[in-house]
């Protein structure tokens, strides 16, 4: 049976019931409850020493001494409550005929589960009670993630993630793109910079991929019109902030362009709009339980996705004080910044942001036509900060190894690649996600960390 099927219907049924004791509360020698678990459902069981019901004090007493956490098979009659229960639980009791342990789990856990799960109001609260709580630290529930990826946000969170990544694939096979893997042990640097884990392949120096860009632009000129995939992205940066992993998850897209770049935005627009539709409508369960413990703001998009040129970005910050470079990268501090004025100004925490400078551009990025001191380029924002990259790519072989050389980069490592667009190559162009960050993002969570099963940062690499 599964705890969370069980309601009103079910009272006088006899059930058998697979579940983590997350509590086990003993009233008397004759009575205990114990609430049972599966992922985000709890439910109560209620063991009441009686002949009738062969239910012995000896069973009331070997329950009452399970540890917290322990896997157990209960078998047990559905009842309703004498009393309304807690929203969060099943509205059903268990009577317990049979309980069994499977496994067991040690008497004292290194991090309390309900410690773990509560909210920072609901911290305060106590504290002002005069109650002393543990608050359980990021690194503590890291090193522990087995235990704390059991608290009911942690269980919606990556179901959350799991249909962000699955509405992405869905949305684009319905447009005709085709899901593609490239090779991660490449032999240099994909985005240019030194952000790259080194190694060594079959004594050969090679690297972990930075992205999928050379390979998923390599595959419209291989003739596959519309690509996409869904893979791991490495990156070296020693970047310690909320923000940045190590290793992340890239949903990356690649398509050929028929007049101008705004066609891959507008596929970015159908599929955002798509995925946050579909996460409201579809995942209200996951997304209250989340806000129970992580409380915030329901994202706000509009139906056609916002787009503001970086000029007319530059200017809203400039007219709000904040002092620029016009042709330089938005730090942190600017993007946020322009996030809160987008949302003043237009209603929206969701925006794209187009024609960047092209000295804050990778190599491969198109200079614009009408001024290539400007790129075919944008990136895209949820509550001002970047989720995704992307930009319409250089297709002449002649163009792309100048850039690549300005930007520092010899051409004769990417050679094959560089190659490509002698052979005959259609205009094209693409985008990158980070799927932590688009989780993390939606639901306003404050660090990635928490978006990352096992997260990978400049500081960890275990579990
Ligand atoms: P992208 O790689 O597409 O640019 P990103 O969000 O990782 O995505 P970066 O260019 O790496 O963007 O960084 C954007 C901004 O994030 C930088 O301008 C900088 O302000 C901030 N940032 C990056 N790395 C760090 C760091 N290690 N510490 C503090 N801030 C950082
Ligand atoms: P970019 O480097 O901007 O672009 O990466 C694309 C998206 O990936 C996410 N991201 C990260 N997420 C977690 N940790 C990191 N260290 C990290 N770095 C980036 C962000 C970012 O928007 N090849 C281009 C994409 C393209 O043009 O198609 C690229 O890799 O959400």
């Amino acid at each position: 049976t599964k705890i969370g099927d069980l309601d009103d219907s079910a009272a006088g049924r006899t059930v058998l019931i697979r579940g983590a004791t997350q509590a086990i509360r003993p009233v008397s020698k004759k009575m205990a409850f114990v609430v049972l678990r599966q992922s985000m459902s709890t439910v109560q069981c209620v063991l009441v020493a009686s002949a009738d019901a062969g239910v012995s004090t000896q069973m009331v007493r070997f329950a009452t001494a399970l540890s917290k956490e322990s896997i157990v098979d209960v078998e047990g009659v559905v009842s309703l409550p004498k009393e309304p229960l807690k929203a969060t639980t099943q509205q059903v009791e268990i009577q317990v005929r049979k309980i069994y342990c499977i496994n067991r789990a040690i008497p004292t856990l290194p991090i309390n589960l309900e410690d773990a799960a509560r909210s920072e109001a609901e911290f305060e609260k106590a504290e002002q009670a005069g109650e002393k709580l543990v608050r359980v630290g990021q690194d503590t529930r890291l090193n522990y993630r087995t235990i704390d990826l059991r608290t009911p946000a942690n269980q919606a969170i990556f179901r959350i993630q799991c249909q962000v990544e699955n509405k992405f694939r869905e949305f684009l096979l319905s447009k005709d793109f085709v899901g593609i893997h490239t090779p991660k042990l490449i032999s240099g640097s994909s985005e240019g910079g030194a952000a790259v884990f080194k190694l060594l392949y079959n004594g050969q120096p090679a690297c972990l991929a930075q992205s999928p860009q050379l390979y998923k632009q390599m595959a419209i000129c291989g003739g596959y019109e519309r690509v996409f995939e869904v893979g791991p992205v490495f990156r070296a940066e020693n970047s310690n902030t909320h923000r940045h992993l190590c290793e992340f998850v890239g949903l990356d897209a690649e398509m050929e362009i028929k007049e101008h770049y705004f066609e891959v935005c507008d596929i970015i627009d159908g599929l955002f709009v798509s995925i946050f539709k579909h996460l409201t409508e579809n995942c209200k369960k996951e997304l209250e339980t989340i806000n129970r413990q992580y409380p915030c703001e329901p994202l706000q998009y509009l139906e056609k996705t916002l787009k503001l040129t970086y000029e007319e970005g530059i200017q809203m910050l400039k007219e709000a004080g904040t002092e620029i470079e016009p042709m330089g990268d938005l730090n942190t501090e600017s993007e946020k910044k322009l996030g809160r004025l987008v949302k003043e100004k237009y209603g929206t925490d969701f925006f794209i942001l187009y024609r960047y400078p092209l000295g804050v551009r990778p190599f491969y990025t198109m200079p614009c036509y009408d001024n290539p001191a400007y790129t075919n380029s944008f990136d895209v924002f949820i509550r001002g900060e970047e989720i995704i990259s992307g930009a319409q790519r250089i297709h002449t072989p002649e163009l792309l190894a100048k850039r690549a050389t300005e930007c520092g980069i010899d051409a004769s490592t990417i050679s094959a690649y560089i190659e490509s667009f002698s052979y005959g190559a259609p205009p094209h162009g693409g985008f990158g996600v980070g799927l932590e960050r688009v989780v993390m993002l939606f639901c306003a969570l404050n660090n990635i960390r928490k978006t990352s099963m096992f997260p990978r940062d400049p500081q960890r690499l275990v579990p």
